[in-house]
């Protein structure tokens, strides 16, 4: 993972804050938390992530990778436990990039901005592109660009969370680093995971990239109105994620043609984002 894709926990992801216009605001990841945590458990932290040793990686790479990962469990539990103490349903949206992540939330905001608060933290390497986008759409956002970094890191929410300051009671999208490998790593804090899967990427990506998938409450299945140009196997591809994961719920859109939205709210009020 991480360790071979060029990103590492020393990367320092550049936070720029929509509301205030605050750009080129470092944030360095490195060794904030460092002092808090020097007399915790680093090395008893069990942590789930089987690493196979089949990889050829050595063991002080994997040392390196646990460490890496128990460090950010333990953050994202403190960001799981503020959230559910400011009443906050933190969603982390993963993709690979294009599937219509930031058309979704455009459409989802526009949608729904009267009736839920809703804030948004965008993740990408570079530019601000997607944040534009949002608040055009007309909620608070900011932009996390992660440089090298392949995806947030439960840090990165820690920073962000004290520079949005989203209101009690809000839905919180976080949109993550196009990517379907590493996100499902790492656990930002969130209440779910929601991975967008688009038709023109292949029915067979949940059994490709098995983790992400595991790791996702729910799959929406984005662009179905491409369907009648593909040969994509919607049945096949919904066996698919069902085998990874049995109680992956999928929905059906079109961000485009407006098909299947109404699902996707019912799914959001069904998970604790109902009318202020
Ligand atoms: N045909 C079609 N295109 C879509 C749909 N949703 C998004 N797109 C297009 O897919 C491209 C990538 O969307 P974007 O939201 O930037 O993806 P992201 O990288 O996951 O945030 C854009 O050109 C969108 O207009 C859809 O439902 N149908
Ligand atoms: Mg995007």
């Amino acid at each position: 993972m991480c360790t071979t894709c060029g990103c590492s926990d020393d990367a320092a992801a550049k936070i720029t804050n929509m509301q205030s216009e605050k750009h080129d605001h470092s944030h360095e990841h490195s060794h904030e938390h460092e002092h808090e945590h020097n007399h915790d458990h680093e090395h008893s932290h069990e942590h789930e992530h089987n690493h196979s040793h089949s990889h050829g990686v050595n063991s002080s790479t994997i040392t390196l990778e646990e460490k890496i990962l128990a460090k950010n469990d333990r953050l994202a539990e403190r960001n799981r436990g503020w959230f559910e103490g400011s009443d906050i349903l933190a969603l982390n949206l993963v993709s690979s990039p294009g599937a219509g992540k930031t058309a979704l939330l455009e459409r989802t905001i526009l949608d729904l901005k009267e009736e839920i608060d809703i804030v948004v933290m965008e993740g990408d390497q570079a530019t601000t592109n997607d944040a534009e986008r949002i608040k055009k759409a007309g909620c608070p956002v900011l932009q996390i660009n992660t440089g090298a970094g392949c995806h947030l890191d439960a840090e990165m929410i820690a920073s962000a969370v004290k520079e949005l300051k989203p209101a009690q009671g809000s839905l919180l999208f976080i949109e993550n680093v196009g990517n379907l490998v590493c996100p499902a790593l790492f656990d930002l804090g969130e209440k779910h995971k929601v991975v967008i899967l688009s038709v023109t990427e292949g029915e067979d990506k949940p059994v490709k990239y098995p983790h992400m998938f595991r790791a996702a409450e729910l799959m929406i299945l984005n662009k179905v109105d491409l369907l009648p140009y593909l040969n994509f196997d919607l049945e096949a591809c919904k066996k698919y994620a069902l085998s990874v994961n049995p109680h992956l719920k999928i929905i059906e859109i079109s961000v485009t043609q407006g098909t299947g939205l109404d699902a996707w709210y019912t799914w959001l009020r069904e998970n604790g984002k109902s009318a202020r």
